[in-house]
């Protein structure tokens, strides 16, 4: 069967490319890749750049910083790759997921007739089920190993960082999309302020999150009500952002949030929680304590789950008791308004309570809506529910 035989071949030869060969660029290949790419930018009219998850693994952050410094592009981010492109950047422009971009994000990306997306992954979520409004002809994709030119040519052995690079040097500065960007920005909606006694709200919450932000915090975002709101947040220069994007699966923030401070003891973490997702792993608390982490567990207490999907609705624990279980030393705190929460935060952020804080968040049952998560999850559901393709 010649075809089977050549298609194990080609996986082969992908295979040793990916994962052997290719620890310095090919020369050659990275001059022609970089050659095709400066043509290709060159005479676009207005083009963007975008950061996908894989600059993490090919270790090219400040690669494409040099490159977004020299090319003059307005600069996105992937939803799975916040954190890892500067948010402070003059010309950043937003999380680019679609029809649920951050404000005209989407427009300036999709209306671009050039992108370069410096290591995607797009799967279900981050293409919200399969809705970008994306063209291959219009597309460089650069992997950590290999540039891909709209429907071809793609060179291989090419190292990212090499190539952005290289392609810093000789890209000429085009800062077209993001001028028209400036110019079509409406400004952000303001949150108000709530009434007194008013019940909390999530956005509400969310703007208090946003102000206790630095180069010192680091935020973990689970999936639910936090991956949406976590994912507005303007990250300060240095402020480090973790979620689960690929499975999107709940629980994993626990053990996300013991591991992170582990590792990276210099940052205070912010999690952003659902009591869903909490109570997958919630007994993860338990080595934090042991281990005396510092974190900041913001839970965020909806009793239950996510709009429209009572199917697994879940019993409403009692939270201090857990706490009291675990251990009694450290410091719980249960808000139900904005000024219990204002309080809560300067308890957890002073100095003296330099140890592990959780703050049960009681929001309203409803009030787990946004229009991203809502706009998400139709789009994604309509991909994912689809019948399978004919055999
Ligand atoms: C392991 C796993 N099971 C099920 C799901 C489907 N799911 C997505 S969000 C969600 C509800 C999460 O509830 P909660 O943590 O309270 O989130 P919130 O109310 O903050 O949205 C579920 C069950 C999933 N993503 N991962
Ligand atoms: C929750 O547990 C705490 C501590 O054990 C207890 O004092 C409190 O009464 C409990 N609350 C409810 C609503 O049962
Ligand atoms: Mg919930």
């Amino acid at each position: 069967m010649p075809s089977l035989c050549s298609s194990i071949v080609l996986f082969l030869h992908r295979f040793l490319e990916e994962n052997l060969c290719c620890r310095l660029s090919n020369q050659m290949n990275l001059e022609a890749a970089v050659e095709a790419a400066v043509e290709f930018l060159n005479k676009a009219a207005k083009p963007v750049m975008i950061g996908g998850p894989k600059l993490r693994v090919a270790k090219a952050g400040s690669a494409f910083v040099e490159l977004a410094d020299a090319c003059g592009y307005a600069i996105a981010v992937m939803p799975s790759a916040k954190g890892l492109v500067p948010e402070n950047h003059p010309r950043f422009v937003g999380t680019y997921w679609g029809g649920v971009s951050a404000a005209c994000c989407a427009e300036i990306v999709e209306s671009a007739d050039a992108y370069l997306f410096v290591g995607p992954i797009f799967n279900d979520h981050s293409s919200v089920g399969y809705s970008l409004l994306l063209k291959k002809e219009k597309a460089i994709v650069v992997q950590p190993n290999r540039v891909v030119l709209a429907d071809g040519p793609a060179f291989g052995c090419v190292l990212m960082e090499d190539f952005l690079r290289a392609l810093a040097k000789r890209v000429t500065s085009n800062t077209m999309a993001h001028d028209n960007y400036r110019r079509t920005l409406a400004p952000a909606g303001e949150v108000l302020e709530s009434q007194p006694d008013e019940p909390l709200k999530v956005n509400v919450l969310f703007k208090h999150i946003q102000n206790m932000l630095s180069s010192h915090t680091a935020v973990i975002a689970e999936t639910g009500v936090s991956w949406f709101n976590c994912q507005k947040l303007k990250l300060p220069e240095g402020c480090g952002y973790e979620f689960q994007m690929q499975y999107g699966s709940i629980g994993w923030s626990v053990g996300a949030t013991l591991g992170y401070a582990q590792a990276a003891n210099d940052k205070r973490i912010i999690a952003c929680i659902g009591d869903g997702g909490f109570q997958m792993t919630a007994q993860d608390v338990s080595t934090m304590l042991r281990c005396e982490q510092r974190s900041i567990i913001f839970l965020i207490n909806n009793g239950g789950e996510i709009h429209d999907g009572r199917y697994n609705g879940i019993k409403n624990w009692n939270y201090t008791a857990l706490i009291d279980a675990i251990h009694n030393l450290w410091n719980f705190i249960q808000v139900q308004s904005e000024k219990e929460l204002k309080e809560a935060i300067v308890v957890a952020t002073n100095e003296k309570n330099d140890c592990l804080c959780f703050i049960d968040v009681i929001v309203h049952k409803d009030d787990d809506t946004n229009k991203e998560l809502l706009d998400w999850s139709s789009r994604v559901c309509a991909a994912n529910s689809r019948l399978p393709n004919p055999q």
